[in-house]
């Protein structure tokens, strides 16, 4: 079965639908057919400011959504990135072979930066995207599922494996970004043309999965969408609308222009009101199953140990064929 390597980073209480619609259904979907190694990457998350009590907490909550959701230990290894040291170790390698200028291109920086002032952005958050390709190479996969604003670090990694085989010798498969065009990119209910984001979107325009159910009926209700008041999918001319439609179908997996037919000569109102009362069926099992898994810690703790272990196999190969082939001596 081919391996497919994905993580989230538990930077908020919740995950929101541009996560779940974007990566983390595939991420379920992807197990029947293959080797999956999924992880809740708190050493991604420490490139910005974290509160450690909340971290923590939030890579529980992480590791529980996930689950609910319907990641399954018993095909996938589910696993804390800072369990597996490797990570950090083959990352310092690949450091060394990045050039300035190329870690520089990288989009997400220069956003992400912006946003506090680069001179006071930290330095993890500059190779972070360097970090996150010592995470996929580790595990050889063919596959990374991930939403659309991943794909210029999926390339990132790409090159480096290139690089790297080149140099030294082969040692990293080219892994192949796995991104659903219908889902790439989910849009922020109060700015659609941005993407729903964590640290970007006010709390209005972003629907969490563990939000009150109510709260996340009002947002749809709310959402902003044109003057025009039909109903069609068009994401070029039609933005906001389309968006929703995009939920919608991901939810009931029926087309979107097959859904728009169903509003014909009807208002954005019941449109709204329709996709609220899916969301809600959607959300209200999954976070009462989160929550179930909260209550038991010491499970939580079992399943990422047997995730680690599982992972930690794996990643300390490579990581020793890399060592070996950079000129690192073995120690005895
Ligand atoms: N709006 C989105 N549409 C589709 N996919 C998305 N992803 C994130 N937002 C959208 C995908 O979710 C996965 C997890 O990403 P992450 O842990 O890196 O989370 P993130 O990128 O920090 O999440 P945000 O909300 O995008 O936060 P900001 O904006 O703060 O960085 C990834 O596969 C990502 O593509």
């Amino acid at each position: 079965r081919p391996r497919v390597l994905s993580g989230i980073q538990p930077t908020a209480d919740s995950f929101h639908f541009g996560n779940y619609l974007g990566a983390l259904r595939q991420w379920v979907a992807l197990q029947d057919e293959h080797e999956p190694f999924y992880m809740v990457v708190d050493q991604h998350a420490i490139t910005v400011e974290q509160d450690p009590k909340v971290l923590r907490e939030r890579t529980y909550r992480s590791a529980a959504q996930l689950l609910a959701m319907g990641v399954d230990p018993a095909r996938s290894a589910l696993f804390v990135q800072s369990h597996v040291p490797a990570h950090a170790q083959l990352a310092w390698v690949l450091n060394c072979i990045t050039a300035f200028g190329e870690a520089r291109r990288m989009t997400q920086f220069k956003d992400k930066s912006a946003r506090q002032g680069e001179g006071a952005a930290s330095v993890g958050l500059f190779t972070y995207p360097i970090l996150q390709a010592a995470d996929i190479l580790l595990y050889r996969p063919a596959y990374v599922p991930v939403g659309e604003d991943q794909r210029q670090h999926l390339e990132l990694t790409r090159d480096l494996a290139h690089r790297f085989n080149t140099r030294f010798k082969k040692t990293f498969r080219l892994p192949e970004p796995y991104i659903l065009e219908a889902t790439a990119k989910i849009y922020d209910l109060q700015n659609p043309t941005a993407k729903m984001s964590k640290s970007a979107s006010s709390p209005a325009g972003i629907i969490d999965l563990l939000d009150d159910p109510k709260v996340s009926a009002k947002k749809i209700r709310s959402a902003v969408t044109d003057s025009e008041a039909v109903v069609a999918y068009d994401p070029a001319a039609k933005p906001g609308v389309s968006n929703l439609l995009t939920i919608f179908s991901a939810l009931t997996g029926r087309g979107p222009v097959e859904i728009a037919a169903d509003y014909e000569g009807r208002g954005y109102g019941d449109l709204k009101g329709d996709l609220a009362d899916v969301v809600v069926d959607f959300v209200t099992p999954l976070r009462d199953r989160t929550q179930a898994l909260l209550d038991d810690r010491a499970a939580l703790d079992a399943v990422l140990a047997d995730g680690a272990a599982r992972a930690g196999e794996v990643a300390e190969r490579t990581l020793a064929d890399v060592y070996d082939r950079v000129g690192f001596v073995r120690p005895v």
